[in-house]
């Protein structure tokens, strides 16, 4: 079941492909959220050595969870001109291989949602025409499920990190303020092209993401790789009772370098679809993205420049999806 339009030979030569990655020994930090004193620890340490962990005993039904991805499956095997009707993506809506707004493809559709209810409620409309209500509020109680585990998660790497109050960082997702998005994401398979050459597709290149922290979860599809801190490209085992955390580029500025924005990509399947549904928690507009004080060791100087959440984002969105975004606020 193909449900993005056949690929033409020239969307297939501009999407790039891959050989199916190998499972390196390297296992993926699986951190029990129900041990809060052992947590900590290993969460400082999984975002210091990956910028990547899974999370366990999380707290998020399973049956939401359920739920909402049947809603999306359901949106994804409409007719691509019921589709369209919830696109473009001008900054919320229904996309298809473009990401982003400067040339980046991939072999993926998705919905981008703003996590404001007001806009949620509106988008519902466009998405779920036929129970809007419905779609509104499994969408609603699950963000506020999701934020909970990574206002949670954040505390974790507060204490950890001996941070003074322990609200440090989870305010910073709590505000009223906080400019976080939502997206949900089908990689459909392209058997096609997997029997021709026995490579999968790029569903989404490699990049680092933005905001804070990122909280996802997929359904037992594979695809999405991170990469170690030496290069190597270790393939994530999907499953879908648990969540994957990524940490984002603001929080390697917070942390004056000491967590490291973890680079990831997805593959699409050759025979499964993949369906994922990742929450970004980002900091208000107005705030300062500086290295947290309390960190810093006499003398430290700070990596990066003074700046706002909404100068990174301005210049994040004119960047292409693989480009180190981070340069440029580097301190001289
Ligand atoms: C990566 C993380 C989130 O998915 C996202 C992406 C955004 C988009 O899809 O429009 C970006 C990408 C993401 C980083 C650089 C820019 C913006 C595509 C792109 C080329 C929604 C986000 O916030 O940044």
């Amino acid at each position: 079941m193909v449900v993005l339009s056949q690929p033409s030979l020239d969307q297939l030569s501009l999407i790039k492909t891959c050989k199916p990655a190998t499972n390196f020994s390297t296992s993926i930090p699986l951190i029990d959220l129900s041990k809060p004193a052992a947590a900590a620890k290993l969460v400082v340490k999984a975002c210091q050595d990956f910028g990547f962990f899974k999370v366990i005993n999380h707290g998020v039904s399973m049956e939401l969870a359920n739920k909402l991805e049947t809603e999306a499956v359901k949106f994804f095997g409409l007719s691509q001109s019921e589709k369209n009707k919830a696109g473009p993506v001008k900054p919320f809506g229904y996309g298809s291989k473009a990401i982003g707004q400067n040339g980046d493809i991939g072999w993926i559709e998705y919905i981008l949602l703003s996590t404001d209810p007001k806009l949620v409620a509106q988008a519902s409309f466009n998405i779920a025409k036929e129970n809007p209500e419905n779609f509104r509020s499994l969408v609603t109680d699950y963000l506020e499920a999701v934020k909970k585990l990574s206002y949670e998660i954040l505390e974790l790497i507060a204490d950890g990190l001996e941070l003074k109050p322990r609200n440090t960082l989870r305010t910073l997702l709590e505000d009223e303020e906080s400019d976080s998005v939502f997206r949900l994401n089908h990689y459909p398979p392209c058997p096609e092209l997997q029997a021709l050459s026995g490579e999968n597709l790029v569903g989404f290149g490699e990049h680092t993401d933005p905001q804070i922290i990122s909280v996802g979860r997929s359904n037992t599809t594979s695809g999405l790789q991170i990469s170690l801190q030496e290069g190597t490209w270790v393939s994530v085992p999907p499953d879908h009772h648990s969540f994957f955390v990524i940490v984002g580029d603001s929080l390697q500025v917070m942390t004056n370098g000491r967590f490291k924005s973890v680079k990831h990509r997805v593959f699409a399947d050759g025979t499964k679809s993949r369906y994922s549904m990742i929450y970004f928690g980002g900091p208000p507009l107005k705030s300062k993205l500086n290295a947290l004080p309390s960190l810093m060791k006499a003398g430290e100087q700070s990596l990066y420049k003074e700046f706002t959440w909404e100068e990174y984002k301005k210049s994040a969105f004119k960047s292409r999806l693989g480009d180190d975004r981070l340069s440029l606020f580097e301190a001289s």
